[in-house]
């Protein structure tokens, strides 16, 4: 036997641990992973011989850099930026960029190891990375962001390309902020390729890639809810976050009968207990997008509503909850506290919102819960599907692409049951999303041989 073979769980997790000091979103990113993948491995020689989760586990690089910019005082500021290309196995490297305060080299190589999962879900081929910055967009001006996109692209340029690795948007980052990285990659490289995705319609974007990944967490959730012969009609819905993930699953959940009691930002939560129509949805949509605004004002404008400031919507009672928010946003104790009040159903529109605690505390109880690598994996599929597109040199029509998100949302579903299905109708959607994702990356990096 090789000296490298078969260290258990927890000798593998002592060496990610110390491998990745102060990395601790990296660390909960693995173990949450690892914790399936040795029950699997368990009689699978060639992946443990091949050291293929502890590889897919070291990123293939992680290229940090310096942005600076001026502000608008004639500041010189300086930020760090990152790409975290984790693995390429199956594909391009593919993944978002975030910007905000709270990103750091744990915060991007947890999300590009998630997204490496993620994307093999989707059954397109695309490999997992992922980027951002520290930069805090809130309170800059327009010239700002574009002044420090352009600085953040002068740099990730030469680590990008259509067909090397194609970046998206992510936390403070949508499609005004691709279109400045955009044109400024241009302007570098004078080349008009399908190197971003989520552009805009008018030079190369796809349709629905703006709407895709909360609508597809919705899908999801109704594909969990129809394996109990349910739908979401008459279904009340907690949702956290207010940007662009929460605010399109709020509309899908409205659109398919349900109704929507809570929305958030940073700052708290609102509970609107009238429900949250599709009027109110985009009063937020022009709130928070377009005038930079803080949730806590819906309360003016919908006085039916109550803010609780700097608190999470999971107290409220519901039957399904979405967190669409951020990472760690829902805790042990929030879950079950969902659980008590009678929630049956989680569906994750944001990259691991539930901590450890959390996932084992709805494994426990068998509610059906899906982790974010396959319930928001829609947007990342309808920006494979932009790179088709672009490759392609047409654009498909919404009727088109509306049914490959649906397809594709149920194929990742079907994934799920796959290799999660436990007996006695309970589906470890945890289980079966990282075996699904983990074998086909696996696999492909058997036929590569070391490298
Ligand atoms: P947005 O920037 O559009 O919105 C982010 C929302 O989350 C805002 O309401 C923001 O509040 C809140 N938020 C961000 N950070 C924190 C924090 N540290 N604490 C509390 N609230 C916070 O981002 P998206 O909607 O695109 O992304 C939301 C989640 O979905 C992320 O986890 C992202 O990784 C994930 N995701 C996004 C995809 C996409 O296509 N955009 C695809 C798949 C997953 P505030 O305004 O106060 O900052
Ligand atoms: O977390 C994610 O899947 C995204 N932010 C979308 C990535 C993409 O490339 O569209």
């Amino acid at each position: 036997m090789a000296v490298t073979d078969h260290v258990d769980l927890n000798g593998f997790m002592e060496g990610v641990k110390k491998r990745n000091p102060y990395q601790p979103e990296f660390v909960q990113a693995v173990q949450e992973v690892a914790e399936d993948i040795f029950d699997f491995m368990q009689d699978k020689e060639e992946y443990h011989s091949q050291q293929i989760l502890r590889r897919i586990a070291e990123p293939d690089r992680v290229v940090s850099f310096r942005v600076c910019w001026e502000d608008d005082n004639g500041n010189i500021r300086v930020q760090r930026g990152w790409r975290v290309q984790n693995n390429n196995a199956i594909g391009p490297y593919k993944g978002g960029i975030r910007f905000h305060p709270s990103v750091t080299e744990s915060v991007l190589k947890f999300l590009a190891f998630e997204q490496t999962f993620k994307n093999a879900l989707t059954g397109l081929p695309m490999g997992g990375g992922k980027g951002g910055s520290n930069f805090n967009p809130k309170g800059k001006s327009v010239r700002e962001i574009m002044r420090f996109c352009q600085s953040f692209m002068t740099e990730l340029y030469r680590h990008i390309g259509a067909d090397i690795d194609v970046p998206a948007g992510d936390i403070g980052v949508g499609g005004r902020e691709i279109g400045f990285m955009f044109g400024q990659y241009k302007r570098i490289t004078n080349n008009f390729t399908g190197v971003l995705t989520g552009k805009g319609l008018e030079w190369g974007g796809s349709l629905i890639r703006t709407e895709a990944t909360g609508y597809g967490a919705v899908y999801f959730l109704a594909n969990m809810l129809a394996t109990k012969g349910e739908d979401l009609t008459g279904k009340t819905a907690v949702i956290s976050g207010s940007g662009n993930v929460a605010t399109h699953a709020a509309e899908k959940i409205v659109q398919l009968g349900g109704k929507v009691l809570t929305l958030s930002d940073s700052g708290g939560f609102i509970h609107d207990p009238d429900g949250i129509n599709q009027e109110k949805i985009d009063w937020v949509k022009t709130h928070k997008t377009h005038r930079r605004g803080r949730i806590e004002e819906y309360v003016e404008a919908f006085p039916g509503a109550t803010f609780h400031a700097g608190k999470t919507p999971w107290g409220v009672p519901c039957d399904v909850a979405l967190p669409c928010a951020t990472q760690n946003e829902l805790l042990g104790e929030d879950a079950k506290m969902l659980v008590a009040n009678g929630c049956r159903a989680v569906s994750e529109g944001a990259n691991m919102p539930t901590d450890l605690d959390g996932v084992h505390t709805f494994k426990h109880h068998k509610i059906l819960y899906a982790p974010g690598k396959a319930s928001n994996a829609g947007g990342v599929a309808v920006s494979g599907l932009e790179m088709s597109q672009n490759s392609e040199r047409r654009s498909w029509k919404e009727e088109e692409l509306q049914q490959m998100l649906k397809d594709i949302m149920s194929g990742i579903h079907n994934s799920c049951i796959k290799y999660g299905d436990q007996g006695g109708g309970y589906i470890d959607y945890v289980k079966g999303a990282n075996i699904a994702g983990f074998k086909k990356v696996a696999d492909a990096m058997l036929a590569f041989g070391v490298v």
